[in-house]
């Protein structure tokens, strides 16, 4: 596991499965319509409950791209989860994707503070079934934590739960590349 200090909170990177996460919330990949979907999003709603997930989000859809919703987080440990609707990554705007996937995280830890939660875990949003390259979604995600914690608000531990190791290097390096400072 990594560490890093930023301001008064701390920024983890560590491998493993976001389901069993002992936080205020996880966040969720999720799809606009908030729906029960593949990878990350089929685990979460399968360990919460299926059916009372489903419930729970109808009435918050549709969830624009880049932006979050709040849910209880039912038969999980975590308390809560936070819908965030990351980007299909579009090869022909690479800023564009960028700016929505910085969006979802923001908009995330926004949710958090709104909540009075102190600790999230996140997965790496879009690099799955939405493509987008992991190297570059590794540096624009801890940018976007990174400014949000450095802004304030309630969150103390942001942890990135990442599921496999190519993943974890990605955002090992990216932490490398922007300075991050480790605690
Ligand atoms: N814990 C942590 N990370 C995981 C887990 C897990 N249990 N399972 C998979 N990952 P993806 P996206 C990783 O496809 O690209 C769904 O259908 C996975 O290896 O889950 O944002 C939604 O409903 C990858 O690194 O999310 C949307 O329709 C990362 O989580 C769409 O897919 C994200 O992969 C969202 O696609």
């Amino acid at each position: 596991m990594e560490r890093y200090q930023i301001g008064l909170a701390t920024l983890e990177l560590v491998r493993g499965d976001i389901v069993t996460q002992d936080v205020d919330a996880i966040v969720n990949a999720a799809n606009e319509g908030l729906a029960e979907g593949g990878g990350v999003c089929g685990a979460i709603f399968r360990a919460a409950g299926s059916q009372e997930l489903a419930a729970a989000c109808r009435p918050l859809a549709p969830c624009p791209t880049g932006e979050a919703r709040i849910t209880p987080g039912f038969r999980l440990r975590a308390r809560h989860i936070i819908h965030a609707v990351g980007p299909v990554y579009r090869r022909d705007d690479p800023d564009g994707s960028a700016r929505l996937l910085a969006s979802a995280y923001s908009s995330s830890l926004a949710l958090a503070t709104q909540h009075g939660l102190t600790s999230v875990a996140f997965p790496s949003i879009s690099t799955g079934i939405f493509g987008y390259p992991v190297e570059e979604a590794a540096r624009v995600a801890l940018t976007a934590v990174r400014n949000a914690l450095a802004a304030g608000g309630s969150v103390t531990l942001a942890r990135f739960v990442l599921w496999d190791e190519g993943s974890l290097t990605a955002y090992r390096d990216a932490a490398r590349a922007l300075g991050l400072a480790p605690a």
